[in-house]
């Protein structure tokens, strides 16, 4: 995930307000809403951040800390553990495993399955894409386009088609042909619309019916709006079993805080994170390496 650091600068230039504040030595009332005051800045949202800070405050008690310094440290060290608690691996646990991508309009569904596709090609794996959004013939013209980009089949209906069916053939198609992985698309639906959330149990129903096993249904979130994407993620849970969530256009959004609040309020595994347009844009998410890079602001000091 090295590359990523500059990628990342936005929501970095938030955190790097802590730097700042170590600089003030001792630990009191007004430090400790300055803490409040840049996890709620860099979006970690205002619940998340309570539970972060109630649970910091245990700890400065029970290890007796009185210096800003060292309290930030234990914040960094608590941040990691939040994010290491959820299991970030990737499952393709089946004999055919199928992904499905799920989301609103425009948060990157289509773009990451080229990303995803291009890393797992590159790890050896045979990949057949299924353009499961039939709603707009662009959609599908889109995806085609990033197949040939990342050398992938693709599997696509009539305009209008049921993306079931779309995904379904798909599936038998990656099993005569001796694929090894499915990467489904699917349109982007309003998660307040019930009948779309619908369509969305009875997709995975029918991936699952023939030779394919849904093993990852990833949601993706856009970044940049952040709080909003907390509540996109609640409604797609109540409908489907996301299995983790894809956090993208942390290229130019300073609102990756929201991570924390995905951890700490959904706990849902984030497994990658998209830092720009390009196929090659993609990272699996490294929770160490990511709260490390949060907090590399030595250049700021
Ligand atoms: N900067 C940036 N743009 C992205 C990223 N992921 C997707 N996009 C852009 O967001 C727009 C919508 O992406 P698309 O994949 O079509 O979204 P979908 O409607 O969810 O399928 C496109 O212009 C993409 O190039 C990212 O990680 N960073
Ligand atoms: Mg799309």
């Amino acid at each position: 995930m090295k590359r990523v650091t500059s990628e990342l600068d936005k929501t970095r230039k938030n955190f790097s307000l802590f730097s700042k504040l170590k600089r003030k030595s001792h630990l009191n009332s007004q430090v400790w809403s300055e803490i409040e005051e840049i996890l709620i800045q860099a979006d970690v949202g205002v619940v998340a951040t309570s539970m972060i800070i109630e649970q910091l405050q245990e700890k400065a008690k029970e290890m007796k800390l009185s210096a800003t310094e060292s309290i930030i440290d234990v914040l960094k060290e608590q941040l990691k553990q939040s994010l290491m608690k959820l299991d970030s691996a990737l499952n393709t646990d089946a004999e055919l495993p199928v992904w499905i991508f799920v989301g609103v309009n425009g948060v990157g569904k289509t773009t990451s399955i080229a990303k995803v596709a291009n890393l797992k090609s590159q790890g050896g794996k045979n990949i057949v894409m299924a353009a499961g959004d039939t709603f707009r013939a662009a959609a599908s013209e889109q995806l085609e386009r990033w197949a040939v980009v990342c050398g992938t089949e693709l599997i696509k209906g009539a305009d209008g088609a049921d993306p079931s069916s779309v995904i379904f053939d798909a599936t038998e198609h990656a099993h005569a042909t001796n694929a090894s992985l499915v990467l489904a698309d699917t349109a982007g639906r309003l998660h307040t619309k019930a009948n779309l959330m619908q369509e969305l149990e009875k997709i995975v129903r029918v991936a699952n019916k023939g030779k394919g096993t849904v093993t990852e249904i990833l949601l993706v979130l856009d970044s940049t709006v952040g709080q909003n994407g907390l509540q996109q993620a609640k409604s797609f849970a109540e409908s489907v079993d996301v299995t983790g969530i894809i956090l993208t256009k942390l290229d130019g959004s300073s609102k990756g805080g929201i991570i924390f609040a995905i951890a700490e309020e959904l706990k849902i595994p984030i497994k990658f994170i998209g830092v720009g347009e390009s196929h090659e844009d993609l990272f699996p998410f490294d929770a160490e390496e990511f709260v490390e890079m949060l907090f590399d602001f030595q250049e700021e000091m």
